[in-house]
């Protein structure tokens, strides 16, 4: 069966062309996929017009759309042992965190099905009883969504569930890495009733297919999760029509330990903060600053604790994190530590591929930790999104908060204390979307997620992750017209 979705058809590209989907943790094909180019993404941009402008879709009173969202969820729920089996092989993650990654999906489709029909906009009382003011919501229209590789399904959902809530039409374009989880999310809508039309699919490389969206007059708005680099050029290529954006483009999250922290907590906090799924998370806390007195104890067994982790594929139960998502990701995360190396870092554990001979064929990297850094530092100023963690020291609250807020991203930041009021005027003075207060990662769909700075543009999740894919509509009615004679006339 062909692999876009352009009409509610399932087609092939129109030039025959295919791509193997390779497995991260062993290299092995789990799968070979049509790959899209411009003439497929300019098609599957005209259905999702043709749908919004003369289908059914935006005009469903929005109760009816919420209700086939929970239909989605609940086909989820139905498959999400072969879901979570996709997720993994496409990105090579344990199964047990693909399965988390499903049920947060299910709640992300719950949530906005169940406030899709709850905001019907508001009365404005303009002063004057002869007239009927409403500030109403509808949808932008069609909307170009492009996602990463490394929670595909989870990124995914932040945008098609709030985007068919509020009465879109789209085209999805997920990473080149990781297809598989679009293509079953697309049956399910069309199984759970969505139009033709409606849900448009485009597999592929970004230049090929994703950045023809980017510039096509038809699409009204792009959603884009991925790399700071990537979201600049779309930024740009969607200036030429004016299209809204909406960008979560990653951090170098600061995760800030005071001295008068539970270190117990704050320990393993710390690892899972910038370990989890091998570092690839947009909010991974790559960068550690301990306060003074607390470094080397902190940072010595911290880098115990990282050598113990134990890595392995999907399906090995034993192991606690996975690989990095591709051969060239691997090259970037060793030739990064390199520069931190050759910057003055020192090396704590890790730095190395690991010697297990069964890991070889997967492109694994041993937690790392680098030492002494400071933010005069690329280590310290880049994303890495991979395994390896920076730590700089502070002295108090002052240094802590200028240190934490010396980047260009803003996305999400912690910090550990067991003084109350500090640990408020810290998270107040941070300039960060998301601040943890002895705790890092947890998040949940009602509550919005995004960056400051260059971390992007817009919110995703919660009421504003709504509001992004929705117009704001004045309506003004006089219900006794008279003249007003404001020329002669
Ligand atoms: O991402 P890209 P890459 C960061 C992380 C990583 C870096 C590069 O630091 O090392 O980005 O990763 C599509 N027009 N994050 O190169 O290129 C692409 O096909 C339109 C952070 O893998 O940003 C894919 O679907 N689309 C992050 C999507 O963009 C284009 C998650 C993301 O790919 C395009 C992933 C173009 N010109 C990486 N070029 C996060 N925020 O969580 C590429 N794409």
């Amino acid at each position: 069966m062909p692999d876009l979705h352009i009409d509610g058809r399932w087609v092939g590209s129109r030039d025959g062309a295919r791509r193997e989907v390779l497995c991260p943790a062993d290299g092995s094909r789990v799968a070979t996929v049509d790959e899209a180019a411009g003439h497929d993404a300019a098609e599957a941009a005209l259905a999702a017009r043709r749908a919004f402008d003369r289908g059914a879709w935006p005009g469903t009173p929005a109760k009816e759309r919420g209700d086939l969202l929970l239909r989605v969820a609940a086909l989820l729920e139905r498959d999400k042992a072969a879901v979570a089996r996709a997720e993994s092989l496409d990105t090579g993650k344990r199964l047990v965190e693909s399965e988390y990654d499903v049920d947060d999906v299910i709640g992300v489709f719950r949530y906005y099905g169940g406030i899709a029909g709850t905001g019907a906009g508001r009365v404005v009382d303009t002063g004057n009883p002869d007239v009927v003011s409403r500030v109403v919501h509808e949808p932008v229209g069609v909307c170009a969504l492009i996602t990463p590789w490394n929670y595909p399904l989870l990124q995914t959902s932040w945008k098609v569930a709030p985007a068919l809530a509020a009465g879109n039409t789209f085209v999805l374009k997920p990473s080149e890495l990781t297809p598989s989880t679009a293509i079953l999310l697309i049956k399910l809508l069309e199984e759970a009733g969505l139009p033709a039309g409606v849900a448009n699919l485009v597999l592929g490389a970004g230049p090929r297919a994703g950045a023809p969206l980017t510039e096509h007059p038809a699409v009204d708005l792009v959603s884009f999760t991925g790399g700071l680099a990537t979201g600049r050029a779309i930024m740009a290529s969607a200036a030429g029509t004016v299209k809204k954006v909406a960008l979560e483009l990653g951090g170098k999250n600061p995760n800030i330990v005071f001295a008068d922290a539970d270190v117990e907590a704050a320990l393993d906090m710390a690892l899972t903060a910038v370990f989890l799924h091998s570092g690839q998370v947009c909010s991974a806390g790559a960068r550690l600053l301990v306060e003074e007195p607390l470094h080397e104890a902190f940072v010595a067994e911290l880098a115990a604790r990282a050598d113990r982790i134990r890595l392995g594929g999907p399906f090995d139960e034993r192991a606690e994190t996975g690989p990095l998502i591709s051969a060239e990701h691997l090259a970037k995360v060793e030739a990064y530590v390199q520069a931190g190396l050759d910057e003055g870092a020192e090396l704590r554990c890790g730095g190395r591929r690991p010697d297990e001979p069964d890991l070889a064929k997967g492109h694994y990297y041993r937690p790392t930790i680098l030492d002494r850094c400071h933010t005069g530092m690329r280590a310290v100023q880049d994303e890495s999104f991979g395994p390896v963690l920076t730590v700089e020291t502070f002295t108090g609250e002052d240094e802590a908060v200028r240190l934490a807020n010396d980047t260009v991203y803003g996305l999400a930041g912690a910090v550990w204390t067991s003084d109350a009021g500090r640990a408020q005027r810290v998270a107040g003075r941070l300039r960060h979307g998301t601040i943890w207060i002895n705790d890092f990662h947890p998040y949940v769909p009602q509550a919005e997620w995004g960056g400051y700075k260059q971390s992007g543009v817009g919110r995703e999740l919660g009421l504003a992750g709504l509001a992004e894919y929705q117009e704001t509509k004045h309506v003004w009615q006089n219900v006794r017209p008279a003249p007003q004679r404001w020329f002669g006339g």
